[in-house]
């Protein structure tokens, strides 16, 4: 039987902006739900990359006296340099600019053209230059004419263009979302889109004649591709899709349709409705899914450009050198905004997470289990006579719900499953007080039971945990079976009682206790 294959891509991102907080987020986000389905043996592709064209990036280049190609290769190999920092393990990273994207968008424009979805008009409507889109009279009157995001008034705007023939879209994608409940998550958010679906759609204009950054409109070249048409083809061209006879379509059309698209909220509509509107007129398959998740804020505030409150990449950086790499990836996946509600990003509630979950939790319990199976059984795994006791139905069903959530994108959840675990490791421990225990000869097969079970647990919740912090549970794996457990596929590895008895155990410091990250001193 051939793997399953899993598709997950993170928006593409701009390359008139430097990184920060929200680029890594997404990214990361994808990057725990690959690694997920990697550990499962899926056959995973996940990308990610950057959104070249348009007049945001011909106007940042012209401030600053560069081509806009310039501007785009600096700030690309910026990304790229970022996603290897992270330690991000996308399969491919596309820029908009690369041959392969910009000849299969012209070929799929072409073929909407000729299939009719796309015609040549005349268009007249509310525009707003910073976000390069265009309102309905309804929507601009409730913004009161000004731009929702730069505050920025509206402007009239008049302009002969190829048009998406979107509204012939309208009851095609009424009915997917009634048949698809989930096709957006979460469900107050379809739901949102569903409300604005229903005020009807109009047509959209997907060129533009007053820019020249961006890909040419096949046969007539002086319309360019609006930059969000050119962008969101990127989830196909990447797969080879414009090309179905070419190379990369053969080895990776099978990773069409996505399982997820996972974005911010406030391009929801481009995917929910835009994106799936297009593949229709393509008759190609839509995403599975689209995942919108919220924000981060910073102490209550939005973070914006203008504001400069962003978390930017040097203070990232900061969190890795003080926190390491895997704490702030638990901290991005387990207490982000993931769903519809808004993020603080605290220095206090970042060092509060890091030393209940880590420190307290998952540091502790693999130390003290380590120590313990040192000092009374020469680190060597004592037998269980108990056969596990409660502990393999508990690790099965941890496991079990992890899948459950992992398939839906549940990601806080399924870190969960593992820390439990852990937590009630931590609880036996408490209870039996196996220090107590070995003081007499008479209790060592109990005391032998115990501390199976707990490494044995303790080892399954390291793989559970692996996707969110694959270093650190890399050590922890070290400690608890070596590679002779790792190696094994992942119904073998997440399997109870893997372990031999027999096998080393060793005492890991996983995650030391730390100062919190204001107190250091600067400089
Ligand atoms: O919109 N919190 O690119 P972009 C969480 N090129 N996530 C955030 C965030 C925040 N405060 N700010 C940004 C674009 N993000 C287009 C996309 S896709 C075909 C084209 C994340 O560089 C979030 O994923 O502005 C958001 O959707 C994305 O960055 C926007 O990145």
């Amino acid at each position: 039987m051939s793997a399953k294959h899993a598709t997950i891509t993170t928006p593409i991102y701009y390359v008139n902006d430097r990184p920060h907080i929200g680029h890594a987020y997404t990214t990361t986000l994808c990057d725990v739900w690959a690694r997920a389905m990697r550990l499962r043996g899926q056959c995973v592709f996940f990308l990610t990359g950057t959104d070249e064209h348009g007049v945001k990036v011909e106007k940042s280049a012209a401030a600053r006296g560069i081509t806009p190609r310039a501007l785009a290769d600096e700030n690309a190999a910026e990304f790229k340099r970022v996603m290897s920092l992270f330690g991000l393990s996308n399969d491919d990273f596309i820029r908009t600019t690369e041959p392969r994207h910009e000849r299969q968008v012209q070929a799929l424009v072409k073929r909407l053209h000729e299939g009719g979805s796309v015609y040549l008009g005349t268009f007249e409507g509310w525009y707003d230059e910073g976000q390069e889109e265009y309102y309905t009279e309804t929507k601009a009157k409730e913004l009161n004419y000004q731009s929702p995001m730069t505050g920025r008034p509206l402007v009239r705007a008049t302009e002969q263009n190829y048009y998406f023939r979107l509204s012939a879209f309208q009851d095609r994608l009424q009915q997917h979302f009634a048949d698809h409940p989930k096709f957006v998550q979460p469900s107050a958010r379809q739901n949102e889109v569903l409300g604005r679906l229903r005020e009807g759609l109009q047509d959209v204009p997907i060129t533009r004649t007053n820019f020249t950054w961006g890909i040419p409109f096949p046969d007539n070249p002086q319309h360019v591709i609006y930059v969000w048409i050119d962008a969101l083809f990127n989830y196909i061209t990447a797969l080879g899709l414009g090309e179905p006879d070419g190379d990369a379509a053969r080895d990776r059309a099978c990773h069409w349709p996505a399982d997820f698209h996972v974005i911010g909220k406030e391009i929801l509509w481009f995917h929910a409705v835009i994106w799936p509107a297009l593949l229709m007129a393509l008759e190609m398959p839509l995403p599975k899914r689209i995942h919108a998740h919220s924000f981060w804020i910073a102490d209550g505030q939005k973070m914006s450009k203008s504001l400069n409150n962003f978390i930017d990449l040097p203070t990232i950086e900061g969190y890795f050198a003080h926190y390491g790499l895997d704490a702030w990836r638990w901290y991005m996946a387990t207490q982000g905004p993931l769903t519809t509600t808004d993020a603080d990003f605290s220095a206090r509630h970042f060092h509060e997470t890091y030393t209940n979950d880590l420190v307290n939790t998952v540091g502790n319990c693999a130390s003290r289990v380590g120590a313990m199976i040192g000092k009374y059984f020469g680190g060597m795994l004592p037998e269980d006579a108990e056969r596990g006791g409660p502990w393999p139905e508990r690790c099965t069903s941890a496991t079990r719900q992890w899948i459950e959530h992992m398939d839906a994108f549940e990601l806080a959840a399924a870190a969960r499953c593992g820390i439990d675990l852990l937590r009630q490791i931590d609880a036996m421990i408490n209870e039996t007080e196996p220090f107590k225990l070995a003081k007499d000869p008479a209790n060592l097969p109990r005391l032998a039971s115990i501390l199976n079970q707990c490494a044995q647990t303790v080892r399954i919740a390291g793989v559970l945990l692996e996707p969110f912090m694959p270093s650190k549970m890399s050590a922890l794996a070290d400690g608890f079976g070596g590679d002779a457990c790792r190696a094994s596929p992942w119904e073998v590895r997440s399997a109870y009682g893997h372990m031999p008895a027999g096998c080393a155990v060793t005492k890991l410091a996983l995650f030391p206790r730390l100062e919190p990250i204001g107190k250091l001193p600067v400089g």
